[in-house]
């Protein structure tokens, strides 16, 4: 796009905005401090590197298509995520499942895993100048067979799966103590039940007794933080989901943890945008999983749409900025894998940037004076303010492609790259 129509475009529409009160200038200055977490499981269908032909199985997720190009190896992985990183505008973390460690050609159990086998997806993260935050893997695994990891009834895969935990969260400790930034640690597992079990609570009595053991050790907080996530329900756990959110937001609230709210894992008519002042009550931080959830898919690329607004409108309209932590977690193997990170992230990012652009205040005494029809008007009309010229210009001085430049930044990796694994 041509460097003086964005700025022409940027220069009026930063006039409109002032009519109504809102500053550009300043709104993208607040932009750098959304910092978005990069899940790296987009990069390969969610299959990690534990053996040269590792996929997805089990666990209560899936991922559909066959798109030529995923990474299939640890340097393809991080070659695509400096591509998509080099197209994306503002800061990043990484996102990092246990299962992508670098075992250099070793078979190494989950509960063998060390800082050794990840050290050099630390160092990558410094290179890049970014933090890390860490998940441990609870799925594609012999003992995740059953249904059942850290609320199983057989005491040798319980026994397991912490192990797993508590290894995943020292690795968390060390890469945020290297880095500099505290790394966030998630769980998440898969275990329920497909059809209805007799015993929910013995299981939910396990997790809780797991939990609590692989927790045992309390890091520092400018090193790691802990964050559980919740799920109404997975594939082949329809029935009855162990960590269910109401599960672990008693979790979180009684161990001072943080809540992990992924959009997908809830009743579709539920929004998590609504959750988030809600939680933040009670727990100090939440994490986001960011998606879009489709039918019985929790996982679709994020769009830029309503739910994911709200979310974004909920954080900045409450300064939440610094209480919530926003990762991704989509994984579409049906499409080329970098323009899914980079159509998912940048929407993610425009959310937020609209969400800067709301003249608060006034909106805030409209509501307090009961005017709502003046309200929903203004919300109406600010649909359609001129936001894509702010966002382009946002892009043009970040120095990365600009409204649909990107398209062709990323067919010609293809071409040059993907094409040839
Ligand atoms: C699954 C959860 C979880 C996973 C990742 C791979 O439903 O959302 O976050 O998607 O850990
Ligand atoms: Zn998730």
């Amino acid at each position: 796009m041509n460097k003086e129509r964005i700025e022409k475009a940027y220069e009026l529409a930063k006039e409109h905005y002032a009519s109504i009160g809102v500053d550009t200038e300043e709104v993208l200055e607040k932009m750098k401090r959304i910092v978005v977490s990069l899940h790296c499981w987009q990069t390969d269908d969610v299959g990690g590197f534990e053996t040269p032909d590792a996929e997805l199985s089990g666990g209560g997720i899936q991922a559909t298509g066959n798109y030529p190009g995923k990474a299939n190896s640890i340097a393809e992985a991080r070659a695509d995520l400096e591509k998509v990183l080099s197209l994306l505008p503002g800061d990043h973390r990484l996102n990092l499942h246990a299962i992508y460690g670098d075992f250099g050609g070793e078979i190494v159990d989950r509960d063998q895993i060390e800082v050794k086998h990840f050290q050099s997806w630390i160092d990558w993260c410094k290179e890049q100048g970014i933090g890390m935050d860490f998940n441990a893997s609870f799925f594609s695994h012999p003992k995740a067979a059953d249904g059942f990891t850290l609320s199983s009834k057989n005491e040798e895969n319980r026994k397991f799966w912490v192990e797993h935990l508590t290894r995943c969260r020292a690795i968390s400790a060390e890469a945020g103590k290297q880095l500099g930034t505290p790394c966030v640690h998630n769980t998440w597992i898969p275990d329920g039940s497909k059809d209805t079990p007799i015993d929910r609570n013995g299981h939910r009595e396990i997790l809780k007794k797991s939990l609590d053991e692989a927790m045992d050790i309390d890091y520092p907080k400018e090193y790691m933080k802990d964050a559980v996530e919740s799920k109404l329900f997975g594939i082949g756990a329809e029935s009855m989901t162990v960590g269910s959110h109401d599960f672990y937001l008693g979790y979180a609230i009684s161990r001072n943890k943080m809540i992990c709210l992924d959009n997908g894992h809830f009743h579709p008519t539920e929004q998590v945008g609504d959750k988030i002042s809600a939680c933040l009550q009670f727990v100090d931080e939440v994490l986001l999983h960011v998606t879009r959830p489709i039918r019985w898919d929790s996982d679709h690329v994020v769009t830029l749409n309503e739910d994911v607004q709200l979310i974004a409108s909920e954080i900045v309209r409450n300064d939440y900025i610094d209480r919530v932590k926003v990762g991704l977690d989509f994984f579409d193997a049906s499409i080329n894998r970098i323009g899914a990170y980079v159509v998912g992230t940048r929407a993610a990012k425009k959310a937020f940037m609209i969400a800067l652009l709301e003249p608060t205040t006034a909106l805030l005494e409209l509501e307090e004076a009961g005017k709502n029809f003046e309200r929903l008007a203004m919300l109406e009309e600010l649909k359609t303010m001129p936001f894509s010229a702010i966002w382009n210009y946002y892009c043009l001085i970040e120095g990365v492609p600009v409204g649909a430049d990107y398209i062709a930044e990323i067919q010609k990796y293809e071409q040059e790259v993907l094409d040839n694994r």
